[in-house]
């Protein structure tokens, strides 16, 4: 197979490791936790792994860890740094004796379940390290939820000897890791399962966990092509530029491609669900800044939009809470032959209220909103293009302005959607070095007897070196939600904090950015190789968040 020359220098790179690692171990452990919230009912819902501690490591004696067996899942979307996480995985279990086994599913959860595994060798695992994509073993979005499904994972288990699963995955996918953790224990069957927080979207993290891999990879991919298109708008000086980006319901990504790209108008959904703003408002806001820039001649700029957008919206995100409600596990909708007569279904199913939000949007974005969930009950919001919702609604707004003599300029706007592009993206130096020790903190855990915990490394602010890896225990991120019209335990999202420095970053200088194109930054791609501070940077989010200049 031939590779490209950036691939084959790609494969000898070293991730950096922490110095924690370099020497032998033991854990120490902290006090008992508890979940975020609803402790009652996570504790009983989790009797066996609830209220575990935090575990540090320190150093310890050299030990002789006896001969383990591991299998590990990728699971949900592609993160770069997936292929690194398996990489410092294997090096973790082979250091701790040679003889480890280690399996991979195929095809994410579902695959554990279907029993599609296949051994990863040396071989194997050389041929990816610091590779993009999930390609090695593949992933998917099985929810592990019935008995029948634990019960099979059981069985392969026994069957390969496995003894722990890793479980490489975001909010919905640790939860999984839990409760599978939860019911290994009660039936003693032995066999641990350690998670590991994965996702673009970075809202998998909390005073414990400090960043999802990924996020920092995807970030500075977007951030990349944004730069270019301003520097394209700054050049032509005719175009408006809507780049909706990928994040689910949290606005982090967004967040972070304005801290690195400083576009003239960024959308946080976490703030107009804060404004109770309506979509009306959105795009006044829009308009406004619009009309400000054209008075001084600027008939371009660009508008960064989170995919999530229409759930923060209050009158939309009651429209999909009754949406997922009716369509949840809805056979006679799912019947229904064509587009029309299920909208005719959904109206005449809808109150008053939700019918006159749901009547108010075009008829291409409505029926977006009724597509088929996702296996976890989230809708798929990578599949509404809100980008050209605000067009749409931007440019009727601009007309009416314009003929009551408020608008005088010219709108022709670019619709883009950022998502899978960054996804498989080559991992970054930090992704590609956070993921290794995220890997390698599970074969730790592992040797050490956890189960129900998170691989964690924390102070990611600082260089590689002085990382400082942990385990978390997983029922302390837990809280109760409303999934699939039933209340389940899922792990808490974070969400963007509108009082964390990031989001007051922006907030201070949004206004400067949205009247002067020369704040345009031009991040450029992503160096691999070259001086630390082009390469080897965290995003903004993290440095600001541990108060650091940016
Ligand atoms: P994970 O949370 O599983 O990592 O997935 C994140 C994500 O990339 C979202 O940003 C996006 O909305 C969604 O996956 C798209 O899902 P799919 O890959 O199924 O189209």
């Amino acid at each position: 197979m031939k590779h490209s020359p950036l691939q084959i220098a790609r494969a000898w790179y070293m991730p950096k490791m922490p110095v924690a690692f370099q020497t032998d171990i033991e854990l120490e452990e902290g006090e008992s936790t508890e979940s975020v919230a609803d402790q009652e009912e996570i504790k009983n819902l989790f009797p066996y792994t609830y209220g575990q501690p935090i575990v540090k490591f320190v150093p310890g004696k050299s030990q002789e860890y006896p001969k383990i067996t591991v299998g590990v899942i990728l699971s949900g979307g592609q993160a770069p740094g997936g292929h690194n996480v398996i990489s410092g995985l294997f090096d973790g279990l082979k250091r701790l004796n040679p003889a480890n086994k280690l399996y991979g599913f195929i095809g994410g959860p579902g695959g554990m379940v279907a029993h599609k595994y296949t051994e990863l060798t040396k071989e194997i695992v050389d041929a990816y390290r610091n590779t993009g994509g999930f390609d090695i073993i593949g992933s998917d979005r099985t929810k592990l939820e019935t008995e029948e499904q634990f019960n099979s994972c059981i069985d392969i288990c026994k069957q390969l000897g496995i003894n722990a699963i890793v479980i490489v995955g975001g909010d919905d996918s640790n939860t999984n890791a839990c409760v599978l953790a939860e019911y290994f224990k009660q039936k003693i069957t032995g066999i641990q399962v350690i998670g590991c927080p994965k996702t673009i979207d970075g809202d998998l993290k909390n005073e414990v966990i400090e960043t999802s891999f990924g996020f920092d990879t995807a970030c500075k991919v977007y951030s990349e092509l944004i730069g270019n298109i301003q520097r394209d708008a700054a050049s032509s000086k005719k175009y408006w530029h809507f780049i909706r980006l990928m994040g689910r319901s949290a606005s982090h990504i967004t967040l972070e491609c304005a801290l690195m790209s400083q576009p003239n108008i960024t959308i946080i959904s976490e703030e107009v669900a804060a404004k109770h703003m309506t979509l009306a408002d959105v795009v006044d806001d829009i308009a406004r800044i619009i009309i400000d820039r054209a008075a001084a001649g600027k008939n371009f700029g660009t508008v960064l939009i989170p995919e999530g957008l229409i759930e923060f919206i209050p009158a939309f995100s009651k429209l999909i809470q009754s949406l997922n409600n009716l369509l949840a596990q809805n056979d006679e909708f799912s019947a229904l032959p064509t587009a029309d007569e299920q909208r005719e279904y959904i109206k005449g199913s809808l109150n008053e209220e939700d019918l006159v939000t749901f009547r108010s949007l075009p008829i291409g974005i409505a029926r977006q909103l009724t597509r088929e969930r996702d296996p976890h009950g989230n809708i798929q919001v990578s599949l509404i293009e809100t980008e050209k919702l605000l067009i749409e609604m931007v440019a009727k707004r601009l007309a009416q302005l314009k003929a009551e003599g408020v608008y005088k300029g010219s709108f022709a706007a670019i619709p883009h959607f950022f998502g899978y592009e960054g996804r498989c993206a080559i991992p970054s130096n930090f992704d590609a070095d956070y993921t290794y020790s995220l890997g390698y903190t599970s074969s730790l855990l592992i040797a050490n007897g956890k189960s129900g915990y998170m691989a964690s490394v924390r102070n990611l602010s600082e260089p590689a070196s002085q990382w400082q890896p942990i385990g978390v225990p997983i029922t302390m991120l837990m809280n109760m939600e409303q999934r699939n019209g039933k209340r389940k335990p899922v792990i808490r999202k974070a969400l963007v904090n509108l009082n964390d420095a990031p989001f007051k970053y922006l907030e201070k200088n949004r206004r400067e950015w949205a009247a002067n194109h020369s704040s345009f930054i031009y991040p450029g791609p992503i160096q691999y190789f070259g001086p630390s501070e082009v390469c080897d940077q965290p995003t903004n989010t993290l440095l600001l968040e541990h108060g650091k200049e940016v």
